[in-house]
């Protein structure tokens, strides 16, 4: 089992998108251990974003994600990472399949609403990094309905 970090970003929120993605999420199968909402600081995006602080886009990206409301979660599930990125879909809407979020909903890279960890080590940081906290420990029981 894995545990991942998904975020759905300002854009996602105005749009009125947030019920629409946790319930892609909650039908796979995933289970739902984090949950809140929170407008970022500069302090916690610039560490999340810290890979990319010499690119271009960084500045915007910053103001961007630091504008509003974001929605911060934590999915567990069997290869979460993978199973969360296959639903987000690539990073560009207009190149996403139809059928991921960002194909279904995006149309630019720099407003792809929802973000999700890449590999184990960045999930381990990010989850640090939003949910200091801790997460739920709980039993879903309808997953033995999903797994084999
Ligand atoms: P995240 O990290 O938000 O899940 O998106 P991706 O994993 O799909 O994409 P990424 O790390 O390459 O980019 C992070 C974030 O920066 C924005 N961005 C990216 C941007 O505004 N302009 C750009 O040219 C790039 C490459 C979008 C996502």
């Amino acid at each position: 089992m894995e545990t991942t970090y998904v975020m759905i970003k300002p854009d996602g929120v105005q749009r009125g998108l947030i019920g629409e993605i946790i319930g892609r999420f909650e039908q796979k199968g995933l289970k739902l251990v984090g949950l809140k909402s929170i407008i970022p600081s500069e302090e916690i995006a610039r560490s999340h974003y810290a890979v990319h602080s010499e690119r271009p886009f960084f500045p915007g990206l910053i103001k961007f994600v630091t504008s509003g409301p974001v929605v911060c979660m934590a999915w567990a599930g069997k290869d979460a990472i993978n199973v969360a990125r296959n639903l987000i879909g690539p990073t560009n809407g207009r190149e996403a399949p139809p059928g991921t979020i960002r194909g279904d909903y995006g149309m630019d890279i720099g407003y792809n609403m929802i973000h999700g960890s890449d590999a184990p080590d960045t999930a381990e940081f990010e989850l640090g990094l939003w949910f200091s906290e801790g997460l739920m420990d709980w039993d879903l029981t309808i997953s033995r309905w999903f797994y084999e």
